[in-house]
């Protein structure tokens, strides 16, 4: 059996490699040939913890190895990105490249599965793209349970920093267009999920994903909106937060810099497109989101105003604690709009990383560590609650004004 994946990013990488460690042959498909190259040669071109060596080894096995266009397979698996376009549309230009790619070499009694995030209605797109193409094969929208292809959604859910962990564990969503495809669905991923596969259609597989990441993000909008109400009337959130978490039945998350990464940021979108009028909390949560960097650049600018030459430490640039990736970060954003604005010489400490992203060199933002941050700095904005941060000491911080968006010094 050689099942497919199209896509060797966060999850496509992660998911082949799993997969060919079952003894599957898996065949990797990605459009960047230096992501192609580095995986042939057993290494891996993302960051996740232990992944370079399940990748090693199934790559030093024979049973995964990755090319630039797709070959006869079993089984299908797309896991491309689906970002969003101005005015917060979805855009499912990679599903469509990847349909262009596959239809060629699909042939009868193949499964087809959609992993990527998606819009309601994005895996029946994806069914008429390959029908489309492909007008010898029979498709389920059409022929229902005697279709030629099965087609699924089975969407990813795994906590970047705990993929390889989260992959097996995690119970998954099989939502096939029609039973025999969940059927089908449903026996590969048995291959390597340990947590409970349950079956739906493709819609509610579909909606169930962004519902997930919608609670969340509702849910850190409401920690946000009471962090900012608490500073208008002098009051700890992080105390309050943890007294009201006494309750048995409240569980109140914490407020931060913002919303950052690729998904809870973007996935609630997807349903206020498809129902702007009714999605209100919904957007009103994105909203409150992602206007918490500007109101934490307020609080700093007024930190720096106490000075006569404000030197502002930003810790942290990562968009969570304790991983490397800097992708739709609030602290970057804020670390960079503070330096445009000209409030005060920036410094960036952040340990997970070597080098500056270059907007923020253009920016004359300087990396340092933490202990030149301590000695140089009269302002620290605590952004992001990595653990050298949150170790450090009340004597460490004292002489200094500090912005901490994070709670990191108010542990309750
Ligand atoms: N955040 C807060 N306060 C909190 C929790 C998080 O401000 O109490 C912030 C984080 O700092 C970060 C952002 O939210 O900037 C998102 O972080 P996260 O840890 O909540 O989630 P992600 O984006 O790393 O991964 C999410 C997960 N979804 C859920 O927990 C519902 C993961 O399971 C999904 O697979 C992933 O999105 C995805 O790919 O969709």
């Amino acid at each position: 059996e050689k099942v497919s994946v199209i896509g060797l990013g966060y999850i496509g990488l992660p998911t082949a490699a799993v997969i060919a460690s079952r003894g599957i042959e898996v065949v990797g498909v990605d459009v960047s040939e230096n992501a192609v190259n580095t995986i042939n040669q057993g290494k891996v071109h993302i960051v996740e913890p232990d992944l370079d060596m399940v990748v090693q080894a199934a790559v030093t096995l024979g049973k995964l190895r990755a090319t630039l266009t797709p070959e006869a397979a079993q089984a299908f698996l797309i896991a491309v990105p689906t970002p969003f376009k101005e005015g917060k549309k979805p855009d499912l230009s990679y599903i469509h490249s990847s349909a262009k790619a596959i239809a060629p070499v699909l042939e009868k009694g193949n499964l087809v599965i959609l992993e990527s995030t998606s819009p309601v209605g994005a895996t029946e797109q994806l069914a008429s793209w390959l029908e489309e193409l492909r007008p010898d094969l029979t498709f389920p929208q059409t022929a229902g349970e005697d279709a030629d292809i099965q087609i699924a959604h089975c969407p990813e859910r795994v906590l970047p920093g705990r993929v390889l962990e989260e992959l097996v564990s995690n119970d998954r969503i099989i939502g096939g267009m029609t039973a025999k495809c969940s059927a089908k669905a449903t026996e590969l991923y048995k291959t390597f999920v340990r947590g409970e596969c349950i079956t739906t259609n493709s819609r509610t597989a579909e909606m169930a994903k962004l519902t997930e990441n919608s609670f969340r993000d509702v849910n850190i909008a409401f920690a946000n909106e009471l962090s900012i109400i608490c500073d208008k009337l002098k009051v700890n959130v992080w105390e309050l937060i943890a007294l009201a978490n006494r309750h048995p039945r409240v569980n109140i998350l914490s407020p931060g810099p913002g919303v950052g990464g690729h998904c809870i940021a973007v996935d609630p979108w997807f349903i206020v497109d498809s129902a702007p009028e009714e999605a209100r909390m919904i957007r009103s949560a994105r909203e409150i989101n992602d206007g918490k960097p500007e109101y934490v650049l307020e609080q700093v600018k007024q930190a720096a105003d106490q000075f006569k030459h404000p030197v502002i430490a930003c810790l942290g640039l990562a968009f969570k604690a304790d991983i490397d990736d800097l992708r739709e970060s609030p602290a970057l954003d804020i670390t960079q709009k503070l330096s445009c604005s000209n409030v005060g010489k920036i410094l960036a400490v952040e340990p997970n990383i070597k080098t500056l992203p270059q907007k923020l060199t253009d920016a004359d933002v300087e990396l340092v560590n933490l202990q030149q941050a301590l000695e140089q700095a009269n302002v620290l904005v605590i952004l992001v609650d990595h653990k050298p941060f949150k170790a450090l000491s009340s004597n460490d911080i004292n002489t200094k004004v500090v912005v901490d968006t994070r709670g990191v010094f108010s542990r309750f």
